[in-house]
């Protein structure tokens, strides 16, 4: 390069500099609009909120963000959020990777049958290199995810009778969402899954017209599920549910840098606050909500190693399939940063 191209390569990209794509705050959409598919008070609605609530807060109300659960935003079709935040039909998400695995094979990791034997497990994923790889593949398909919050470990519940062998789920309706990836677990078990929506769930559960579902307590505790016949849980902790906060290029872009900051460090700050949130009372030193359940005349059964060991041999095959599926390099990854804990 000449002095000369040098001086006039210097003039031109001042001239972008002065003159390119700036965001001003001026720009900024009334509101951004925040799917999620449960409300608060479940500890996912609660991340939300606080999400909502830090960004308000730190700038000056400048980003006005809502909440629109029952990802209403797509009619109650959570599996379809992913495409419509890609598409900048919605702002901004905390989404589940189980809703948004039909998308993306890898957000099946967590997903996948006895993975995770436990919190430690899913802290060392979200947390280590796994999870940066997750939210690399996020943001090549077109959205930015700036932080992570909890759902929880998904326990089995029913209403016919304790589930303490694979034996026990035979015959069973089972409602589930997500990815082919739960129709073959509980395939494998002998159960009968019935793939539906969250909108559809409750009223399938009331009716009996399924036998059981799969989620976390605190989802089964907030939704009163003892109220309409799920009398028993296993706490078999077989897929975690961990969500991600994020938002679509479209709206991304309408961000100055120091909003962005805002916005992934409050990200943060509200994951931890909605991780917290998901773990009270399901823990080894505080199992109140465990209690609460049972104080209704719920059984709870808490399988032995021995048991759990005899799920995991059910469906090892659908592991080894889905590792194939989701890649056999991410999964090892996922193998080794557990292993490591
Ligand atoms: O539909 C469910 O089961 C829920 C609420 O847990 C999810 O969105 C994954």
């Amino acid at each position: 390069m000449t002095f000369k191209t040098l001086l006039a390569a210097a003039g031109a990209t001042v001239a972008v500099a002065l003159t390119g794509p700036v965001a001003h705050a001026a720009d900024y959409k009334d509101e951004y609009k925040v799917s999620t598919v449960l409300p608060a008070p479940f500890p996912w609605g609660i991340a939300a909120d606080e999400w909502v609530r830090l960004v308000a807060e730190r700038t000056d109300g400048r980003i006005n963000m809502k909440v629109y659960s029952g990802t209403q935003l797509v009619a109650g079709e959570q599996t379809k959020e992913f495409n419509a935040m890609r598409r900048g039909a919605i702002d901004m998400a905390v989404g589940s990777t189980i809703n948004w695995s039909p998308q993306i094979v890898e957000m099946n990791l967590f997903a996948m049958p006895f993975l995770l034997p436990d919190y430690a497990a899913l802290d060392a994923l979200t947390n280590g290199p796994v999870g940066d790889r997750l939210f690399e593949i996020i943001r090549e398909n077109g959205v930015e995810p700036l932080a992570w919050a909890e759902n929880g470990f998904r326990e089995v519940t029913n209403s016919q009778h304790p589930i303490e062998t694979p034996a026990d789920l035979e015959g069973l309706k089972m409602r589930v969402v997500g990815s082919p990836l739960f129709n073959d677990t509980f395939t494998a078990l002998g159960a009968n899954p019935v793939q539906m929506s969250w909108a559809d769930a409750k009223p399938a559960l009331t009716t009996g017209a399924v036998d059981g579902q799969e989620n976390p307590l605190t989802v089964y505790s907030v939704a009163k599920m003892h109220e309409i016949g799920q009398q028993y849980i296993t706490t078999w902790h077989y897929v975690a549910d961990p969500l991600i906060f994020a938002v679509s290029d479209k709206a991304w872009g309408d961000f100055t840098p120091e909003d962005q900051e805002i916005l992934r460090q409050a990200a943060i700050d509200a994951g931890r606050a909605g991780i917290e949130a998901a773990r009270a009372g399901l823990t080894d030193e505080d199992d109140s909500m465990i209690q609460e359940i049972k104080g209704h005349g719920v059984t709870v059964t808490r399988l032995t190693e021995e048991q759990r060991q005899a799920f995991v041999e059910a469906t090892r095959d659908v592991y080894d399939a889905w590792k194939a599926k989701i890649g056999p390099d991410l999964v090892e990854m996922a193998e080794e940063s557990i292993a490591n804990r």
